[in-house]
């Protein structure tokens, strides 16, 4: 006790205390009060030693102050503000499923502004665990068991103090890395942050990113926008009259196929087709389906497919737009346009928590009415994969959210049982032999999209008999590649090409993905025009019947007579019908023909020399315009003429079955909502699965009572 008593006497064991207390506190808030999704021992192991790194960094700055008082004095208002950052992040954890970020301690931010109710109705009775440790310190102090050192302290330990603590760090940080490769740099999720780095990493990392965010949009001033208007005006295409507003009225499902390359369309392996239901679907005459159409995403992966599709600009050269921009930046994006023009409600529908990607934030920004992430799904030992829900169930329980949305509704579903590492428990599979390359990845891939596949037929089975079919446009695309190029040297020989060789040529090839657009009494076929994700909003706003010629969308209608045929890829490469232009490792261009996967000798060709360089700079001057609107977030200074920006105040995700019955309640009769045409009874009794984590047991999907319940942890 003498020892301990000695300890705490002298500085640096007082240092020690107090770091010990953060500690604990903060290991005791990781597992009590945030959903962290922890799954391996590792992750575990990183989380308990993550708080420790920077409380020893940051207490030892009050070493180098050699009063003694002075000292101890620093060291109680930084163990103070740590203490209230931690508690802090509780209470706003509690309200947002989310952590204090620079912009909403500095009250920037558009999204989630300080505390929604009141601080004090977020405070829980355990909460006082939060406090005890200021009780034992201040009567440790008082009762003189533990006094202020006097003894001056050397410079040394001080610098040696700091330096344990950056090694810490490093350590933490290597090992957070190998966990979770290019954590800092996609930063898909702020969970996975704090996760691995804690809180004050956290802070310090978004501090850095909102102020250098903050410093290019405080210098951007309205006329950077004359540019960016005079070449959307400029590149224009018109709608075509014949597809012009076929779909007005309707309700539009966007499904987002996760992982979905184009090559698994009509595939066989061992002689069995892969996904026949998208083959169906793909050659049925009221699809119309595109077979050279493209991804152009970055490495903001899904969230830069959904922003292009949502908002007609590009993602970001690098990181993600929605993680990085999302929570602040002014959309003018699909939600808000529909719903302004046509009337629709919108909802996302997906089994991954709110906050990966930032999408929480980014949704309220793009006016999405309702949100449906994995609290609003239930959840089980075997219910989720690595990114959320299996798709069958999440398909299968959205039913019952669906069917309580006024019509018409812009519902998008992100599935994602078709990522990597693609590895589907075998009871999920239907008995679909994968192909037998030396690439687990490459063989489990096709496995997963047959799982998808499968999920999708139950979907729109349920579509149809529920006659949501009758009245719907249904989207269907693959966001990204599934497999990496490192990967298709391993895939060749099953898409026919010989591994020695696969050429660059070929992976460009590979980043072709499904786009289609199935409506009852479409003029559909295969249609072989060029374009990418960029082109899509255009494409379905003129065939809801919306003009688009005031909106800044950088892609055009795909199917007008002036949909321009250069696809940009966001490295600035590009595909054009006819030749596919990527850059060498020193930036000159390498032109393949699109026919034959021959290179062409420019140098031989001055005539298309030329050519490659006007396509390269409008692919060039595209790219840039998109990231000056959304790096300046210069949307805010233009408002299309009867469009009202939105305020991302008005929305919120907590409590959606709550709003919906409301809503429901509020109109009587005039509701428009699947549920209230089928004369107030549940349609979800038509939807089908064969989910084995079911066990043919319905109540997940026809009730709402295991969500009410509250049942709200994390499924990553
Ligand atoms: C996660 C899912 C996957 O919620 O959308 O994102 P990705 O890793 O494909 O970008
Ligand atoms: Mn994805």
């Amino acid at each position: 006790m003498n020892k301990l008593k000695n300890i705490l006497n002298k500085r640096l064991g007082f240092m020690g205390l107090l770091i010990f207390f953060l500690w604990l506190k903060t290991v005791i808030a990781y597992y009590v009060d945030f959903s962290l999704g922890v799954s391996d021992p590792l992750q575990h192991l990183i989380l308990i030693i993550n708080p420790i790194a920077t409380a020893v960094i940051l207490l030892s700055i009050a070493l180098y102050i050699t009063r003694p008082k002075a000292s101890y004095i620093v060291m109680g208002v930084i163990y103070v503000l740590e203490s209230a950052l931690l508690y802090g992040n509780i209470l706003y954890y509690r309200e947002f499923s989310d952590f204090l970020s620079f912009n909403t301690i500095a009250g920037v931010s558009k999204v989630s502004k300080g505390l929604g109710g009141s601080a004090a109705n977020m405070m829980q009775s355990h909460d006082f665990i939060y406090g005890l440790d200021f009780i034992i310190i201040v009567i440790l102090l008082l009762t003189h068991y533990i006094k202020i050192d006097a003894r001056p302290m050397r410079k040394l330990t001080a610098i040696a103090t700091t330096f344990l603590g950056i090694f810490l760090f490093s350590f933490n940080l290597t090992i957070a890395e190998s966990n979770r490769p290019q954590l800092l740099g996609r930063t898909f999720d702020r969970a996975y942050i704090v996760k691995y780095l804690g809180f004050n990493t956290f802070l310090a990392y978004d501090s850095i990113k909102a102020v250098q965010n903050n410093q290019v949009r405080s210098e951007a001033v309205g006329t950077d926008m004359d540019d960016v208007l005079s070449y959307t005006k400029q590149n224009y295409a018109a709608p075509n009259p014949t597809y012009f507003g076929k779909a007005k009225g309707k309700n539009i499902i966007i499904i987002h196929l996760e992982s979905f390359q184009q090559f698994l369309i009509n595939d066989k392996v061992n002689g069995q087709e892969v996904t026949p239901f998208l083959n169906s679907l793909y050659n049925d005459k009221n699809t119309m389906s595109f077979d050279n159409f493209y991804h152009e995403v970055g490495q903001g992966k899904t969230s830069d497919a959904e922003n292009m599709l949502e908002t007609g600009l590009f993602g970001l050269p690098e990181g993600s737009l929605f993680s990085k921009l999302g929570s602040d930046n002014t959309f003018q994006a699909a939600p808000a346009i529909l719903s302004q023009k046509e009337g629709y409600t919108s909802a996302v529908f997906h089994g991954n928590v709110g906050s990966f990607w930032n999408r929480d934030n980014v949704y309220k920004n793009m006016g999405y009415n309702y949100f449906f992430d994995s609290s609003y799904y239930n959840k089980t030992e075997d219910s989720s994969m690595q990114y959320g829900m299996k798709d069958k169930l999440m398909l299968s329980e959205s039913a019952k959210y669906l069917e309580q949305l006024q019509q018409p509704f812009y519902a998008k579903f992100i599935t994602v049982t078709n990522h990597y590492p693609f590895d589907l428990p075998d009871e999920d599979n239907d008995g679909f032999q994968a192909p037998n390359t030396d690439n687990s990845a490459v063989n489990n891939y096709f496995v997963t999209a047959h799982y998808l596949d499968n999920a999708l037929k139950e979907f729109f089975d349920y579509l149809k008999s529920s006659g949501i079919y009758d009245n719907s446009m249904i989207v269907l695309y693959g966001d990204h590649y599934g497999l990496s190029n490192s990967q298709n040297t391993a895939l060749a020989p099953l898409v026919g090409v010989d591994s020695n060789s696969w050429t660059e040529f070929n992976d460009s090839q590979m980043q072709k993905v499904p786009f289609m657009i199935h409506m009852k009494g479409l003029k559909g076929g295969i249609n072989h025009t060029y374009g990418g994700e960029i082109d899509v909003l255009p494409t379905i706003l003129h065939l809801a019947g919306i003009n688009t010629k005031q909106y800044v969308q950088l892609g055009t209608d795909l199917l007008s007579k002036n949909h321009s045929q250069i696809v940009a890829f966001r490295n600035k490469n590009f595909i054009t019908p006819n030749y596919t232009v990527l850059k060498d490792s020193d930036g000159n261009p390498e032109v393949f023909k699109n026919s034959t996967g021959e290179q062409v000798d420019l140098d031989q060709n001055p005539a298309l020399k030329q050519k490659v360089t006007k396509w390269q700079e409008a692919v060039n001057t595209k790219l840039k315009l998109s990231d000056t609107v959304n790096n300046k977030n210069l949307l805010r200074f233009y408002t299309p003429t009867g469009f009202t920006p939105v305020d991302s105040k008005d929305y919120n995700y907590q409590n959606e079955i709550q709003k919906l019955v409301k809503t429901r309640d509020d109109l009587g009769l005039k509701s428009t909502s699947v549920y209230s045409k089928n004369g107030n009874k549940t349609t979800t009794n038509l939807y089908n699965t064969d989910a084995p984590e079911l066990n043919g047991d319905r109540t997940v999907i026809d009730s709402w009572s295991s969500i009410l319940k509250g049942n709200n942890d994390s499924t990553k």
